[in-house]
């Protein structure tokens, strides 16, 4: 039987009160209660270290505290005093950890010792780092390179992730999926074709610019909660702030900086002006109906003589295909507009009207966008928004992704790319002198797809949690004990580790805030946040794990062990001073890392050119293209009893790490097997709270996927939509459900039917308040 979570009801606003006790309780938990609080005045500070939990921007002017309370969290999570030794190791079989919990595992504190995974006795034992290697490479140089993956989440600096990259390439190997696959990689597919660039086109000082910010599917409180800070500012100055979110999210209601006493006493700031709980996968269609607001209110303008509400002159000049776009708006049915946003005509023109009052609008979103079938077409649709008024390329406007990992967004740029036209191909065959593959590498669904089908042979992992991050687990685990070979380069435990396959290596590594001591002396390593800026950051505490190394270590290590001599690369020089990796980085991408070492520190981040900000459109066609949608308007699923689950992020966790049980702002507490749902469908199901329910997976593909003991939550959730935790639903998400031209899994959208578990569980606590509709 799972342990029962308790619903009590978070009335306050976000951050306050509830944020400090919450930092105090974390760093206690994890060892660090003295050191921990020095260690945080450091973060996201020029010359000190960025933080490893979200990548929002770090300003120029650091406030004294310029950290969250999820941000402390990951600081106090990394830099714990508590070590997963041999020891812990020779007294547990894989068999038995793999029943452990995901918090369980990481709880255990920091990997210290390279480990080797034996059959015989089902554990890891120690082994030297030299043997780790050439083992490693022997592996390596055994297998086909096209059936080896090399795997990357979005925390390994610009420095790793150019050297593994490289290490990949020259191995022979196209297949750098990483965990951008399963997130903005719908950005990075869709701008590109609409403004010539794979990244937004914001800077932290447009948001105290700008008069109007749009907000789509962005859970900001818990996922990017400095960014609570603009939107406060801005939302003091009296900009309206207009959210579309199937769920009421605490911190986009009121927000409470908890480092400021007087707003600690006066109770915070309302954030949100506007509040639209849009069906899930509803976007494209309220866009549609915002758009079609905007062009109707021009065309009365131009029949009546008034002042034209189209940016005329930046659509003339600047964009290509308005015409079938606002056609295809003119001739958008409100019914439709209506039932697949799930929104009513008021409310669109109510954002409508915000949009058309202001002169600059930022238009952010997250995952709510990114990961739904038709996640590509709805990021256009919120371009299309932005275009009708120039809002793409003026102060206090344009486009804002809010990416995940810290680092994810510079990896991409510094050459982690399965899609070989995204590389320097030519510019690395000419520096080092080598033949790279020209193929295109597998993305994070091929590789599970090849891993299925016993393709894919050997899986190296710098960092993240694979099989705990991607769909169809009960599908992928037994697949990948087929793996011939599987090392993971990490720094806490985690389910990814306790699959072995043939061969299986656990090699431990620094994180960013630890001091990273090589023979020239500690090294600094740089990171690229949401906005395109580049940023220093350099470790301030003394490593605890022993024999852990840093990841450019491993990194040269398992390079020299595989690859034959190259006389054009020193990967000892580079181990030994990062910044000559900086410098083949600034050669490898001139334009952008220009005087690299030089500009790392500069405070608030040197901002990578990018052509959009500049009106200069890298496209085909050179301009700006507004695109028209072929799926703005699907209907609601058409069977009463199926459901679309979403998966999302509870407020006590940085994605597959759990901090906590607790999911404060929605309520939760101690647990996190629930499933929130509207009162209304509740009734009809004849579910009460705390009853138990199985979800199972609506698909014809004979493949059983089902999740028992799910609590139900009364929440304020439209009808027919309802939502649990990623990454607890994952067996839920088929594989093949992506977001079309993409293939981010659609996490957001999984069509789901719902039965009453037998026997009924009783809950403490009282109902979440249901704010009327
Ligand atoms: N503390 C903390 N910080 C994090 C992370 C973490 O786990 N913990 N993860 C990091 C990573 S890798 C990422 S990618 C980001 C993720 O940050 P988010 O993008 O906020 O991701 P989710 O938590 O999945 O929440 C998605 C939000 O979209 C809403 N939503 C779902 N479907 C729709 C829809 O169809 N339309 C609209 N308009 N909204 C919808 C949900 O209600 C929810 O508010 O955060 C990063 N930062
Ligand atoms: N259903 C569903 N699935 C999802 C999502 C969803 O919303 N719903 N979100 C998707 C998204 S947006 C993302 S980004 C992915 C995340 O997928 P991943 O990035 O693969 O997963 P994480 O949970 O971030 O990885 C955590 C592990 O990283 C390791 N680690 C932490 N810091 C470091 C470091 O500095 N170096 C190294 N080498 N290792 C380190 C630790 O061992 C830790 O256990 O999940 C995706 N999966
Ligand atoms: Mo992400």
């Amino acid at each position: 039987m799972r342990q029962k979570a308790k619903v009590e009801p978070y009335n306050a606003p976000a951050g306050g009160w509830g944020s400090l006790s919450a930092v105090v309780h974390i760093l206690s938990q994890e060892e660090v209660a003295m050191l921990g609080s020095e260690i945080l005045l450091k973060q996201n500070k020029p010359g000190g270290f960025m933080c490893v939990s979200c990548s929002w921007a770090k300003p120029a002017k650091p406030r004294p505290f310029e950290f969250c309370e999820n941000g402390a969290k990951a600081t106090a999570w990394e830099v714990t005093g508590k070590t997963v030794t041999p020891g812990f190791f020779s007294q547990h079989t894989l068999t038995e950890l793999r029943s452990w919990s995901d918090h369980q595992l990481e709880e255990q504190g920091r990997l210290s010792t390279p480990m080797r995974y034996d059959l015989a006795s089902d554990k890891y034992v120690p082994v030297e780092w030299q043997e780790a290697f050439r083992e490693i490479g022997a592996e390596l140089n055994a297998l086909d390179p096209r059936s080896v993956v090399m795997y990357t989440s979005g925390r390994a600096s610009l420095e790793a992730s150019y050297m593994y990259q490289l290490f990949g390439r020259m191995y022979g190997t196209s297949n750098f999926p990483d965990s951008s696959n399963m997130c903005h990689e719908t950005t990075s597919v869709a701008l590109p074709e609409v403004i010539g660039v794979p990244v937004g086109t914001v800077l932290l000082e447009d948001f105290e610019r700008t008069d109007c910010i749009f907000f789509f599917g962005h859970n900001t409180t818990t996922n990017a909660p400095r960014m609570l800070h603009p939107l406060q500012e801005a939302a003091q100055r009296g900009v309206p702030i207009v959210t579309f979110n199937p769920l009421r999210e605490r911190g986009l209601e009121r927000f409470t900086n908890p480092q400021n006493p007087l707003q600690m006493v006066v109770g915070g700031t309302r954030i949100s002006s506007q509040y639209h709980q849009v069906r899930l996968g509803g976007d494209a269609a309220a866009i549609a109906g915002i758009c079609k607001c905007v062009i109707q209110a021009d065309d009365l303008a131009k029949t009546k003589g008034g002042p034209r509400v189209l940016d005329v002159d930046f659509i003339e000049q600047h964009t290509s295909g308005f015409e079938d776009f606002a056609t295809f708006c003119r001739n958008a049915q409100w019914s439709d507009i209506e039932s697949a946003s799930g929104l009513g005509r008021e409310a669109i023109f109510e954002a409508a009207d915000a949009y058309m009052a202001a002169k600059a609008v930022i238009a952010n979103y997250g995952m709510g966008v990114t990961q739904h079938r038709h996640g590509v077409e709805t990021a256009k649709m919120i371009v299309n928004l932005l275009l009708l008024r120039g809002n793409i390329g003026k102060p206090g406007a344009g486009i804002s992704p809010i990416r995940g990992h810290s680092n994810v967004q510079g990896q991409r740029t510094v050459g982690i790319s399965e899609k070989a036209k995204l590389v320097p191909l030519d510019k690395l065959a000419e520096l080092y002198g080598f033949e790279p593959p020209r193929w295109d590498g597998l993305s994070t669904v091929d590789a599970c797809e090849g891993i299925l089908k016993g393709d894919v042979r050997g899986f190296v992992s710098l960092g993240g949690n694979f099989l705990r991050a991607v769909p169809e687990r009960s599908l992928m685990e037994p697949a990948w004990s087929g793996l011939r070979l599987s090392v993971q380069i990490a720094t806490k435990l985690n389910r990814s580790h306790l699959v072995p396959g043939d061969v299986t290596y656990l090699l431990p590594c620094l994180g960013r805030i630890e001091i990273d001591e090589q023979t020239s002396g500690p090294q600094a390593v740089s990171m690229e946040d949401s906005t395109a800026c580049i940023h220093g950051s350099r470790g301030q505490r003394r490593p605890v794990p022993e024999n852990a190394r840093s990841e450019p270590a491993i990194i040269a290590g398992l390079a020299k062990a595989t690859l034959k001599p190259n006389q054009k690369i020193d990967w000892d020089a580079w181990v030994a001073d990062y910044s000559l990796v900086r410098d083949a980085i600034e050669r490898t991408y001139p334009d952008q890392f220009r005087d690299f070492n030089r500009r790392m520190f500069e405070p608030g981040g040197f901002p990578r050119p990018l052509a959009a900000r500049e009106r200069k459109w890298k496209t085909p066609n050179g301009k700006a293209n507004f695109t028209v949608p072929k799926s703005a308007f699907v209907p609601p699923p058409e069977h009463d009893d199926i459901y679309e689950l979403m998966t999302l992020r509870a407020d006590g966790q940085f994605n597959t790490t759990i901090y906590t049980e607790d999911d404060r702002f929605r309520g939760i507490v101690g647990g996190r097997y629930v499933v929130f749902m509207n009162p209304a469908d509740m009734d009809a199901e004849g579910l009460k709270q705390g009853d138990t329910v199985t979800v199972s997976t609506e698909a014809d593909d004979g493949v059983e996927r089902t999740l028992s003991e799910l609590q139900v939550v009364a929440y304020d959730i439209p009808r027919r939509s309802i939502a649990g935790y990623y990454p607890e639903c994952n067996v839920l998400v088929p594989l093949w459900h992506y977001a079309e031209g993409s293939k981010v899994p659609a996490a957001k959208s999984v069509p789901v039917r719902i039965v009453k578990d037998v026997v009924p569980e009783i809950i403490e606590g009282g109902e979440i308040p249901i704010s009327a509709k």
